[in-house]
């Protein structure tokens, strides 16, 4: 069973495309770990109030998934070695790499007040990953050249200073690795967007997921059919509901062929309501219940630091710190 590494940032509200492209494909495996990664919610502009409350919240979204137990639901910032294997990390990779990262293009593109955090975010993604010894990450499509320059680093450190990492894959799903946003399918969906209507969110009530589904954009013509060049509305909303329902994205794409958007817009908006409402409702619950929170929290933040804290050591020792 290939052991696991994945992240979540608890910036803003989980949307319908971290679930399709990242959590549901997050197994309850053991030695598995799932990781609320507050840390890198710095690396933009926050609220700590709201940060605050997003990492319980996220959290308990993870033990609602099942993730806390068989695999390890922690908070990155409660296991400092995190933080502490970014700082060596950042003394091997290179600017030219980091510059080449499109996220830090596209969310550092004509800002003035972009943090070196944000620059540098994806070797803290590296030590992340590198501290737990895992196969594999799975991910959105979205963060595979993170995965890329992790693989790099990886390889580089151990040509340098001996086997001391294992090289992680990124796992992508085939469908739903890159869930568009409603309201411009040109763009991915997004937590930071600030139109609510492009993304649905988990804690979405069941009507505004229906109205958010229902003024979608669509494209021209009025057939409903799966052609991403063509169709990039249409074939979002089909990927959705396929990933969410089981069926097939042809077998759906041929009920609702001839009967317009109006009537596959509505068959959409009720898979994803059934799909959304198990969820919200059991996140509601947990939170009712911090203190069975904090116990996954608390079990995971123990089980991290027992691998976290050896393999530190073992950089250290490679590279001279003892
Ligand atoms: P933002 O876009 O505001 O930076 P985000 O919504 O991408 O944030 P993250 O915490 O950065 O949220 O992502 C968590 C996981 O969700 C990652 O594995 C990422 O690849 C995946 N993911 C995010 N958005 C999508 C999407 N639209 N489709 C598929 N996967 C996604
Ligand atoms: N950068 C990721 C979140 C993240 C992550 C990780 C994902 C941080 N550390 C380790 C996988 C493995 C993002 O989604 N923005």
């Amino acid at each position: 069973m290939a052991k696991a590494f994945s992240g979540i940032q608890p910036t803003g509200q989980i949307q319908l495309g971290n679930y399709i492209g990242a959590l549901r494909n997050w197994r309850p495996d053991p030695g598995s770990y799932y990781c609320v990664v507050d840390l890198h919610s710095l690396s933009q502009t926050w609220e700590p109030a709201e940060l605050r409350a997003n990492i319980r919240s996220t959290a308990a979204l993870l033990q609602a998934l099942g993730l806390g137990e068989g695999s390890h639901v922690f908070v990155q910032s409660h296991v400092h070695e995190h933080a502490e294997l970014a700082w060596v990390l950042n003394c091997l990779g290179r600017m030219g790499e980091l510059s080449r990262m499109t996220q830090f293009k596209s969310k550092g593109r004509g800002k003035a007040d972009v943090s070196v955090g944000l620059f540098t975010y994806p070797l803290l993604m590296a030590s992340d990953i590198l501290l737990y010894s895992v196969q594999e990450v799975p991910v959105g499509e979205d963060q595979k050249q993170h995965v890329e320059l992790t693989r790099d680093i990886a390889e580089r450190f151990n040509s340098r200073f001996g086997p001391v990492f294992t090289v992680p894959q990124p796992r992508i799903a085939e469908v739903g690795a890159r869930v568009m946003s409603l309201r411009n399918p040109a763009e991915k969906m997004s937590k930071s967007d600030p139109d609510p209507n492009s993304k649905i969110l988990l804690s979405d009530s069941d009507e505004a997921i229906q109205k958010k589904i229902m003024t979608a954009v669509t494209d021209s013509g009025r057939e409903v059919a799966y052609d991403p060049a063509e169709k990039p509305g249409v074939s979002n909303l089909l990927e959705i509901a396929s990933t969410l329902c089981g069926e097939p994205i042809e077998a759906l794409a041929a009920r609702y062929r001839d009967q317009g958007y109006g009537a596959f817009k509505r068959g959409v908006a009720e898979i994803v309501v059934e799909a959304v409402r198990p969820l919200r409702e059991q996140v509601k619950e947990l939170l009712s219940d911090p203190a069975a929170i904090e116990r996954t929290l608390e079990e995971g933040r123990a089980a991290a630091e027992r691998e976290a804290r050896p393999m530190l050591d073992r950089v250290k020792q490679a590279v001279g710190l003892l």
